[in-house]
């Protein structure tokens, strides 16, 4: 039935017509994601839920699940069982698919963005899309790009200003290429999911993590189990809200309009609400008693410089012509 002809496309019929509507097809849509309850993945896909529901009048409704309870605790199966449809829809971020999709590793070469200028024009313009196809490919359907962030380091050993202040660290890392880039440092890296991060942390399993401030370290308290923070910006994280393209596939055009239009502005919020909570972390974890180092341009060129072979091993997997596309889009934001 096309819900656009019997009802309307504005906010205002679908709300008129909530009750019957909702009497007649509700469907609960399962979203899982792979952080807490308490960061702003979650709440951006509560927003989807919220807007979704009102939209369609009750027609769908969303149940999030966090913590990757849905996969048996692994965030990078998620991204598969949504390709294959066991789950209906997904917000996660693009390190968690590179198992799946290699090419989604784009994003988070090391030291390829500057600002968010450049995140925006690639996450929200062609570039975005070029990987929205290829996940096409694997049967997910991209609703919207939301953002993890910036990532940055902590650990409990020292203050990190150089790369040889990573020397023998070990390091919690989420996925494959963030192995390679703490090798390139001298960092011992160890892949360990995220809901056992915290206490490896706590326990001194290993020494550091790194994540974005906004997303999660300050909703997820990383804060209380780690004491040196660097702002090292040395790689960006998007998420994005996937469905899985077997339910893309069951709604008419009208349907599918609302969905799409629903998590943009869904993951609109999200990234409002995650550059609002970076902005602001820096003194937020200072005041928690967190040591916070901001490095110097020189720093960071340092940075850039020692992780480059990372850089260039990741970029030549991904392919000439996606990196090319990511760095024309990031030069004409400049
Ligand atoms: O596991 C992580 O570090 C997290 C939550 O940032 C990701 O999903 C990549």
């Amino acid at each position: 039935m096309s819900f656009a002809r019997l009802y309307g496309t504005t906010l205002a019929a679908a709300l008129a017509t909530a009750f019957s509507f909702s009497a007649v097809s509700a469907e609960t849509l399962r979203l899982s994601h792979n952080t807490g309850d308490t960061t702003t993945w979650h709440q951006g896909a509560e927003k989807f839920g919220e807007l979704l529901a009102e939209r369609t009048g009750g027609a769908l409704d969303v149940r999030v699940f966090p913590n990757a309870q849905l996969s048996g605790g692994d965030q990078m199966r998620q991204a598969e069982m949504v390709g294959r449809g066991a789950l209906d829809l997904v917000v996660t971020s693009a390190i968690n698919v590179t198992p799946l999709v290699p090419e989604m590793a784009v994003f988070s070469l090391p030291y390829l963005y500057s600002n968010y200028e450049q995140v925006d024009a690639t996450t929200q313009g062609a570039p975005g899309e070029m990987l929205s196809e290829i996940l096409l490919e694997k049967g997910i359907v991209v609703l919207a790009w939301g953002e993890n962030g910036f990532r940055e380091v902590t650990n409990n050993t020292r203050p990190i200003r150089s790369p040889e202040d990573m020397r023998g660290l070990n390091m919690r890392v989420a996925g494959p290429m963030y192995i390679d880039v703490m090798n390139a440092l001298g960092a011992n890296p160890q892949q360990m999911q995220w809901g056992e991060t915290m206490s490896a942390l706590q326990q001194g399993v290993v020494d550091g993590q790194e994540n974005p401030i906004g997303a999660v370290i300050i909703p997820q308290q990383v804060y209380e189990v780690q004491k040196y923070l660097t702002a090292w910006h040395y790689s960006y994280d998007p998420i994005f809200l996937g469905i899985s393209q077997a339910k893309w596939d069951s709604y008419d055009a009208d349907m599918q309009t609302i969905l799409r239009e629903t998590a943009q502005e869904a993951m609109a919020y999200q990234r409002e609400i995650t550059r609002e909570g970076t902005a602001t972390g820096i003194e937020f974890l200072r005041e928690q008693g967190m040591e916070v180092y901001e490095p110097t341009d020189e720093e960071l060129a340092a940075f850039r410089e020692a992780t480059k072979p990372a850089f260039d091993q990741w970029a030549a997997r991904v392919g000439d012509e996606i990196v090319g596309a990511f760095q024309d889009a990031i030069a004409a934001a400049n």
